[in-house]
């Protein structure tokens, strides 16, 4: 075929690095940016696959490494839906990633192509679309992914630039679509759609106070630009942390989870002061604007977490009242929409509880965004966040159009109906959005009359911990149960079953990280001296 002796001589540039075993995790392929060319090269051969495979479908690419430190860099493929790529394909890519020759590269290629039924001569042409963050190793990261589509001809590619991962996913679901029903599928149009629906939502209401933004000093930054310019006057957002070209600022000492690990201001937010009325509420984006924790300083200047789990309950407890208001039910009668709440095991224990006893079914499943999706889609109204700040609401599809035939028989359902209809245009559904999130939560705390204080008043968090264990080999550990037992090492879940025992209201398990080398704990009890204790323990036991 035409394009293998291109392909060979485009591959023989990007030899996989000596001694690295690569593996798409949840989050795509992970590590030092310096390590991933060919891993770059490989994914461009798969994205080809995978469009053909799809008929031609457009198919997303993605290069970040989200909140790891400014070295690491990574890439992940997205499903023409928008959403993470079929788990079935997570091994293709594995093997494609380790090939040690250019021979071999090929070949396993070929072999692939035969074994998923693709024909690689056939006319169905692929569709690319990509985009990369802020890391300084994305541009060779891209020369390399753009050497491996240069062997093959004919293809569609659209490369977007320096844009956030949601923004990427949002294209490549909107250009999927049909008619244009979920937007523009251009930057333009993403921007454009959310903040039409916002200035809807948010009526005579604004404008409403100014909204502090850190950006991690990643590609939130000029996106928090971009979304202000599209607002105009009615949420007046101030950055911080906006330093994209500063070396080695990339999530430190400021983002999402730097905030929600270490359960703090980052220092630069503390310095400059801005936080001093409890009122004044504040957000954190990570290094690609897909995860969002808010704040604020509460009595005595305390800092007081607003993370994934009380953004779920507060969003959950409002689309609950409005899916009421709406009486979508025969003849004006009330609710016939399930709005649900899907949670990891790292949920606190409070906002599970808190959202059961309002009668708000909560699904928990294990880590990474595709089984938290998948559960959401059960409902007509599927919340889900992780409590790291990663989440969305999927509206299913005969909800919404149960939604835009709805006949309201008042005025007040007539209103209910319309603000559901833009929410679902507020709320990126394709995957979990800082920005999209961010303006939800704006819109629901204007609608109640909230400032972070009510808002946080929901429930008190039980004190907990989140601890890193560097181990010999993490693949020893196998969990079930949503990740909360351990089946293996053999034995170690007695152990650590005894040790949550002693400890009151506690709670602790241990999984590896899809994402990091390292076993993650994490324990929760009542009070801080008996996490403290369970944390430590459990983090012994396992080493
Ligand atoms: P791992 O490394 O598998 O724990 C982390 C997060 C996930 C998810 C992924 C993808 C925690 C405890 N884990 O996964 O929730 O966000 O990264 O980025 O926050
Ligand atoms: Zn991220």
């Amino acid at each position: 075929a035409v394009f293998l002796s291109a392909l060979q001589k485009a591959a023989d540039a990007y030899p996989k690095p000596q001694g690295v075993k690569f593996s798409y995790g949840t989050a795509g392929f992970r590590t030092l940016g310096e390590r991933l060319p060919s891993v770059m090269f490989c994914c461009a051969l798969l994205a080809v696959l995978r469009s053909k495979k799809l008929g031609g479908a457009a198919i997303g690419v993605m290069i970040t490494a989200s909140h790891n430190p400014e070295q690491d860099n990574g890439v992940k493929l997205v499903d023409p839906s928008g959403e993470m790529l079929d788990p079935t394909w997570e091994s293709h890519a594995t093997l494609l990633a380790n090939c040690t020759s250019t021979e071999s590269l090929i070949t396993t290629f070929i072999d692939l192509a035969h074994h998923l039924r693709v024909e690689l001569d056939a006319c169905a042409p692929s569709s690319i679309i990509y985009a990369r963050d802020t890391r300084p190793s994305g541009k060779k990261l891209v020369e390399a992914f753009e050497a491996g589509l240069s062997a093959f001809q004919g293809l569609k590619v659209v490369d977007l630039g320096v844009h956030t991962t949601p923004v990427l996913h949002y294209v490549v679901r909107a250009t999927n679509a049909r008619d244009g029903e979920q937007g523009k599928p251009t930057v333009e149009g993403y921007y454009e759609r959310m903040a039409g629906a916002f200035k809807t939502l948010i009526g005579n209401r604004g404008p409403l106070p100014t909204l502090y933004v850190d950006c991690a000093n990643g590609v939130g930054a000029p996106a928090i630009s971009t979304l202000s310019s599209y607002l105009g006057t009615s949420l007046p957002l101030q950055a911080m942390n906006d330093s994209t070209t500063t070396p080695g600022a990339l999530n430190s000492q400021c983002g999402a989870d730097y905030v929600k690990t270490r359960q703090a201001l980052p220092p630069s937010v503390e310095d400059a002061g801005l936080l001093d009325k409890p009122d004044t509420r504040s957000c954190s984006l990570d290094g690609d604007a897909d995860r969002i924790i808010y704040y604020y300083l509460g009595e005595g200047g305390k800092f007081r977490l607003l993370d994934g789990d009380k953004i779920a309950g507060l969003v959950a407890l409002f689309l609950m009242d409005l899916v009421k208001k709406a009486k979508l039910g025969q003849e004006g009668g009330e609710d016939t929409a399930e709005v649900g709440v899907v949670q990891t095991a790292y949920a606190n224990g409070s906002s599970t509880k808190y959202l059961k006893g309002r009668g708000v079914p909560v699904t928990c499943v294990p880590t990474g965004v595709k089984h938290l999706h998948h559960a959401a889609q059960k409902y007509d109204i599927g919340v889900y966040f992780e409590a790291n700040g990663h989440g969305t609401v999927l509206f299913s599809p005969s909800f919404l159009s149960t939604l835009a035939v709805h006949e309201p028989t008042s005025p007040d359902s007539s209103t209910a109906t319309k603000q559901l209809l833009a929410l679902s245009q507020l709320i990126n559904q394709a995957v979990g959005d800082a920005l999209s999130d961010m303006l939800l939560v704006e819109v629901v705390l204007a609608h109640r009359g909230w400032t972070a204080v009510e808002w946080d008043a929901a429930y008190e968090d039980l004190p907990n911990r989140l601890v890193k264990v560097e181990v010999a080999d993490r693949f020893l550990f196998e969990t079930t149960d949503a990740e909360r037992k351990l089946t293996s090492p053999a034995g170690l879940q007695a152990v650590l079953d005894e040790a949550v025992g002693k400890v009151e209201m506690g709670r602790s398990f241990v999984r590896p990280s899809g994402t990091e080398d390292c076993v993650r704990v994490y324990a929760e009890a009542k009070t801080t001296a008996g996490v403290d204790t369970l944390a430590t323990t459990v983090s012994d036991l396992v080493k």
